[in-house]
């Protein structure tokens, strides 16, 4: 559990102890995961979260159990920061029945509907649109819900993206889109895809626009926090524009390939502003240190548990596509 709301145990510590817990937990999880991916445990490689951690911790340190978020193809971190356990999370990456959807999401699609998380997601964008339905369900129901969508630099000219920014606007809903800006969108640079501003084109919808420093947990937790709460208020939706980075590939096969399309200077200037180290840094050694061994034990056991996994029966693969009782073709039903 790693959401704002937590075991009254978890309550009593400081923000900064849980913000370093999420961080290191997704950090120790991706790093495994990238392991797992170049062995074909993990079939078909992952994106890596790596660097970016702050900024999944901070913002999901703002939101309690009820709320929801939509996240992207680089999900690992926003899945486990709302709290999905890192053994079903491994499982559902290694294609196993033990995992979040059965095996049957991956990395791009593990989801967790009950802790509110409504998907990873492989298409870029595609986030957006069922983050703002969900605040105009909250809405309508009276609820004080908020969605959060998370996306990177890469979807700021999905039409879809500028489609819910603009009725996230005009009906003033609990949403929060979490642009995190790492740069590149594969190797295009951002510059070379955005014409303006990113705050100002989310400005220019009518949302209220910032940009955070997404290095930096407190930061990122306290732009969340003020967010979600105007969301609450009925203040109508937020636009954070997160600057941050991706320590690795686009993607874990790239590294094998040896791409080369990001300046060595630039790539040592952002590991040299590592949040994770930074977040360390303001609590407590020891227990830093303890966390750090709690956290390579839950993820040992994660390794294990996954490893252990089953892989869903061929003939079960229609199984669970659709919800019960709906027919996917004449004489198949689910
Ligand atoms: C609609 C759509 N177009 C293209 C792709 C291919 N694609 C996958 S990831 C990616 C780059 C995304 O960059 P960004 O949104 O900045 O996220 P990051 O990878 O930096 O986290 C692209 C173009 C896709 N998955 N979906």
């Amino acid at each position: 559990m790693t959401t704002g709301e937590g075991t009254p145990a978890m309550e009593a510590e400081s923000r900064a102890v849980r913000l370093y817990r999420t961080m290191r937990l997704i950090r120790e999880f991706e790093e495994r995961c990238l392991a797992m991916s170049l062995t074909g445990e993990i079939v078909g490689g992952i994106h890596p979260y790596i660097g970016q951690e702050a900024v999944a911790a901070g913002v999901c340190a703002a939101l309690g159990r009820d709320d929801i978020l939509t996240s992207t193809h680089r999900g690992h971190g926003h899945v486990l920061a709302k709290g999905a356990d890192p053994r079903r999370t491994l499982a559902e990456l290694c294609g196993t029945t033990a995992g979040l959807n059965r095996g049957r999401g991956g990395s791009m699609h593990a989801a967790d509907v009950g802790l509110g998380v409504y998907g990873a997601n492989g298409i870029v964008g595609a986030g957006a649109p069922i983050a703002a339905g969900a605040a105009w369900t909250f809405q309508q129901r009276g609820d004080d819900r908020v969605a959060v969508s998370f996306f990177g630099d890469g979807a700021l000219s999905q039409g879809v993206v500028l489609e819910s920014f603009n009725l996230a606007a005009l009906w003033q809903l609990p949403v929060v889109f979490v642009c995190e800006n790492n740069g590149w969108a594969t190797s295009l640079p951002l510059k070379r895809s955005l014409a303006g501003d990113a705050v100002e084109r989310a400005a220019g919808f009518g949302l209220t626009a910032r940009a955070v420093d997404g290095m930096d947990a407190d930061a990122t937790a306290d732009a969340a926090a003020e967010a979600v709460a105007r969301c609450r208020e009925g203040g109508g939706p937020t636009f954070l524009e997160c600057r941050t980075y991706r320590f690795h590939g686009h993607h874990s096969f790239e590294e094998q390939v040896g791409l080369t399309y990001r300046d060595a200077a630039e790539v040592g200037d952002w590991h040299a502003r590592d949040p994770l180290v930074a977040q360390s840094a303001r609590v407590p050694e020891a227990t830093a240190g303890a966390i750090d061994a709690e956290i390579s034990t839950l993820i040992d056991e994660a390794v294990e548990f996954a490893r252990a996994g089953q892989a869903p029966e061929a003939d079960e693969a229609l199984h669970h596509l659709y919800a019960d009782g709906t027919t996917a073709r004449p004489g198949v039903m689910i």
